[in-house]
């Protein structure tokens, strides 16, 4: 009966539109915002059975696209513990959407019957949004979908993707997460901060004082909620605060990739400045010279800065915890390098994805994720976390231990484990700089990043380049491979390789080498291999 009212609504409320098929990929559905309202009606649908099939735990639904530009958007679940939606349930999510009007009743009954849906369980979402002025809209075709399914709605209205994501785990989950409201959320994070920072918000080279991009996207509004719980402990200057177009010349995603300072910052030189995307789950510093270039430190750089400071807490601590770090294809040369080199850490390379690398950063004690592109966190498992807990506890151990032991453990209230998240990273970082007392220009000293260049390649089908080992050998179309092999070999420190994007309807290409011009060459020599 539910099912046959919700196919019903569906067809006079939310009909299909789109004849294209859309796929569920590693950010959820996204595409033109035009052509969402059914999609979205049907993901509301699909949060309701995955929520029952959950015993009625929480399930988030975030709608966001990210980065991309602002009359796209885009909607994706997640899962209890604040995950990403498990990979057999991607599969559902594809079907759903992509089913006719009429063929909804039946998709919906065989995803209920495949995955013995009790009916009687409840059913709780979450839906946040973020600030796209095509976000209400779609936001309401969910909650229709969620309603007529009887599902319980808990409507965020505006936050950012990792705020959701800290909630729905909040919900489900006793311990380690505060109350699931915004209040509870930066509540934690910034007392554990203040704790981190002592009463001295200076010290050495590092002045407590940045520059903030905010894509003029949620991550602005919520940075500012962050500041009035922040007080003088950090002065943070916003700019890009959603006056402007969302993601337009500004924001993490243009500074990674255009490798240039975002429009409506000032130009200080040497200042420290960050840019968050259009949902603030990445994040990259950079400051521009006094030659006015640009230096990035992006999300390799923020790996090797949190990794090297946690190693010297964990080796101190004495508690025999076992950290690792988790990079993408995408990672510089040189940051892999330091890490295995320098840091003496376990490092791997997994595909594109935060799935992937969360999925792998869960195998060790304390695990360090990020992608190039600024999205990661630091994670700790329960043994890590109940060791860390029960020793901060100890008075009797030595001083020094304590209270490396103790700075662990308010890392781990400060830090946002479920996924990525701009202002808890930020928080985090700016933590690590005072403690070293280091300037970006210090820690950038660390080591020389080697030139890199990413184009996009558009194909009619992109799915005809495969790829194995983690995205950096690709398999098909035959012979792509020993083309990018001969291309690479001609230039010193030369790295390259190609894969279809799993958000965009475009095939990427990667090149690293000793020069920029190198770089820059051996990335266009692939992707007309590519064609
Ligand atoms: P695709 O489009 O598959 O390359 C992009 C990012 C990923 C990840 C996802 C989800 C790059 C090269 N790729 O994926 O790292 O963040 O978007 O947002 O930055
Ligand atoms: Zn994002």
């Amino acid at each position: 009966k539910v099912l046959d009212n919700a196919s019903k609504l569906g067809l006079e409320k939310y009909p299909r539109q789109e004849s294209r098929d859309i796929l569920y990929g590693t950010a959820g559905f996204r595409t033109r915002a035009e052509n969402l309202p059914h999609i979205l009606y049907r993901v509301g649908l699909l949060a309701v059975l995955r929520s029952k099939s959950k015993r009625g735990a929480a399930i988030g639904l975030m709608i966001t696209a990210s980065h991309n530009p602002e009359p796209d958007n885009g909607v994706k679940l997640i899962d209890p513990f604040g995950e990403m939606l498990q990979q057999s349930w991607e599969k559902f999510a594809t079907r759903l959407a992509n089913a006719s009007d009429t063929e909804l009743y039946s998709v919906l009954l065989a995803i209920a019957e495949a995955e013995s849906i009790d009916w009687e369980a409840r059913a709780l979402i979450c839906v946040g949004q973020d600030t796209r002025p095509s976000s209400p809209d779609l936001a309401q075709a969910a909650i229709t979908g969620i309603t007529v399914m009887g599902g319980e709605v808990k409507d965020y209205g505006v936050v950012t993707t990792p705020m959701l994501h800290y909630f729905v785990a909040s919900i489900n989950t006793d311990g380690i997460y505060a109350e699931a409201t915004e209040d509870g959320y930066f509540k934690k994070m910034t007392t554990a901060f203040k704790k981190l920072r002592g009463d001295k918000p200076s010290n050495g080279n590092y002045v407590p004082s940045i520059l903030f991009d905010g894509a003029n996207g949620v991550g602005a509004l919520k940075m500012k909620v962050c500041l009035s719980y922040l007080g003088d402990s950090l002065q943070v200057q916003l700019y890009n605060d959603g006056n402007g177009k969302l993601n337009h010349l500004c924001g993490a995603d243009y500074v990674k990739v255009q490798q240039c300072a975002p429009h409506g910052v000032p130009r200080i030189t040497n200042a420290r400045c960050v840019s968050v995307d259009g949902d603030a789950d990445r994040i990259v510093y950079y400051y521009t010279d006094e030659c006015d270039k640009l230096h990035l430190l992006d999300g390799d750089r923020i790996a090797t800065l949190v990794a090297d400071y946690l190693m010297e807490l964990v080796q101190k601590s004495n508690l025999g915890l076992q950290l690792g770090l988790v990079q993408t294809a995408y990672a510089n040369g040189s940051s892999t390098n330091y890490i295995s080199k320098t840091l003496k850490a376990p490092v791997a390379c997994v595909p594109t994805g935060v799935k992937h690398l969360h999925q792998k950063a869960l195998e060790y004690d304390i695990g360090i994720y990020f992608e190039a592109n600024g999205h990661g966190t630091v994670i700790f498992s329960d043994f890590a976390t109940k060791r860390i807990c029960c020793a901060a506890e100890e008075p009797s151990l030595p001083k020094k231990q304590l209270c490396a032991i103790r700075t662990l453990a308010a890392i781990i209230e400060a830090i946002n484990q479920t996924v990525g998240d701009a202002i808890s990273d930020l928080l985090i970082l700016e933590t690590v700089l005072h403690a070293r007392g280091w300037s970006i220009q210090d820690w950038e000293a660390a080591y020389t990043d080697l030139p890199n260049r990413q184009l996009k390649v558009t194909l009619k089908d992109r799915r005809v380049i495969e790829t194995t080992d983690a995205e950096r050998k690709s398999v098909a179309p035959p012979g792509l491979q020993d083309q990018i092999n001969l291309f690479v070999r001609n230039v010193p420190n030369g790295r390259a390789f190609v894969r279809p994007s799993g958000t965009e309807d475009i095939v990427r290409v990667y090149a690293e080498a000793d020069t920029q011009a190198n770089a820059d060459q051996l990335a266009l020599q692939v992707a007309s291999a590519v064609y």
